[in-house]
């Protein structure tokens, strides 16, 4: 038994399926998951000595790569001073201040993860508005709040589970769902509920059904319907923010949502996440308004310094980087299409898709081949390339991917695809 697998029978005994989030327990692809020993750059290394060229990034918010020297540091300085006080600090307001540069958003609250930003959102839309419905896309995920479990991606489809169990059947009616890239449907359910919606949440970029890019005029269309119809537009840019553009989602395709959730990136690899957006919603947060958020480790001084690190980074550098990363993006992009299978991409977010096209929905990636998907993984691994272990993700491309790497990461796309790509 290697030492992987003996970290997981370990693991097994006191964790719920060895892990402490599901999408790790590799079961979409019929393995042991592999326990991390570190990472550097590019490469992670497992229990058992093994590298592999990464494209999890922990999910997304490495745009810099595994321990990068600048946000090891500005934490270990931190740190040396205390890890958290439970009261205010100036450095939290220097990150809040870069993402309201960055991305227009005049207020921001910190908290500790997507799920929250995306929670809490929803909260102050609810309590901007004085409404109770929502309208999420299947195959979104917005992290497992109750009322965000119905019709959830990510790590939902993976277990096969987008309705979760312990979600109250009342509850869970609040949350109306419409298909993405479909207008219309969006549209319909502002109909069938005049008066009643707070708030239409989106991945402006979906990620967590495998990436599916919004079509043109979708994005445009939801801030539309919310203008005509009263509603906030939330924008979900925990894995798009600072990732496909400085400002996120909302730069590049053009739409300013009137709440975002951030994560991910802007905690630089700690638990760090944030909701924003325009002074007169935000100031409906308590203490000053009456929708009631907290969080004892919310802008602690640890997460912060990697987070604002981050920010600081990228605003130096964002000339540079996101060229950079369209053309690593582009490289992998090319490769699977010469192996004859589909990919959608936005920037540095790509999803390969065992099926006769790319996916425009959640319907389209319900015919995509698990299966398929389950053979490319393992082949992956065993030429040295960590993917997401679920059809229902991304890779995510750093800054750090080098040239040599993305090459080689190509070499193994064409023999792990081989005989796979559907129609072959
Ligand atoms: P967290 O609570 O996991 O920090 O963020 C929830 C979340 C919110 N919004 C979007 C668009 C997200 O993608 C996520 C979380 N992403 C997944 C991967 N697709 C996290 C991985 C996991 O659950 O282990």
């Amino acid at each position: 038994m290697n030492e992987s697998s003996r970290l997981f029978a370990e693991a097994k005994k006191v964790i719920p399926g060895g892990v402490n989030s599901p999408v790790r327990a590799f079961r979409a692809v019929g393995r042991d998951p592999l326990f991390i020993a570190g990472g550097y750059k590019d490469v992670i290394e497992d229990a058992d000595g093994n590298r592999y060229i990464d494209y999890v990034m922990s999910w997304g918010p490495l745009l810099f790569g595994h321990a990068k020297e600048e946000i090891v540091s500005a934490v270990a300085e931190t740190v040396k001073r205390g890890l958290s006080f439970g009261a205010p600090t100036g450095r939290e307001t220097a990150l809040a201040e870069e993402i309201c540069f960055a991305t227009g958003a005049e207020m921001v609250r910190l908290v500790n993860s997507g799920t929250e930003a995306c929670m809490s959102a929803i909260r102050l839309a609810r309590g901007y508005t004085g409404r109770d419905k929502i309208i999420k896309f299947e195959g979104c995920y917005h992290g497992h709040s109750d009322g965000l479990l119905v019709k959830a991606g990510s790590g939902c489809l993976t277990g096969a589970m987008p309705d979760s169990a312990g979600v109250p059947a009342a509850y869970a009616a609040q949350t109306l769902v419409a298909r993405y890239n479909d207008t219309e449907s969006v549209k319909a359910l502002f109909e069938a509920n005049p008066g009643e919606i707070a708030c239409v949440i989106a991945e402006p970029v979906a990620a967590n059904m495998g990436v599916v890019p919004p079509e043109e005029g979708f994005l445009p269309s939801l801030r539309k319907l919310c203008d005509r119809y009263g509603a906030l537009l939330i924008f979900d840019e925990v894995i798009t923010g600072f990732r496909v553009a400085y400002g996120g989602a909302a730069e590049r395709y053009g739409v300013l949502p009137d709440l975002f959730a951030f994560g991910k990136i802007v905690g630089g690899g700690m638990p760090l996440a944030a909701y924003a957006g325009r002074r007169e919603i935000m100031r409906c947060v308590a203490p000053v308004g009456k929708v009631y958020q907290a969080g004892t480790l919310s802008g602690n001084p640890a997460a912060v310094a990697a987070g604002l690190k981050m920010l600081e980074l990228i605003r130096e550098r964002k000339d540079s980087i996101y060229p950079l990363l369209e053309e690593k993006g582009a490289d992998l992009e090319r490769a699977f299409r010469a192996a004859g299978v589909p990919v959608n991409r936005v920037g540095s977010l790509l999803s390969p898709f065992f099926a006769k096209a790319a996916p425009k929905s959640y319907e389209d990636v319900q015919r995509c081949d698990a299966h398929a998907f389950a053979a490319y993984f393992s082949r992956m691994l065993e030429r040295g390339v960590y993917v997401a272990p679920s059809p229902f993700e991304a890779m995510f491309v750093s800054a750090e991917h080098t040239k040599d790497h993305i090459g080689k990461t190509c070499e193994a796309i064409a023999q792990a695809c081989e005989g796979l790509a559907v129609g072959s």
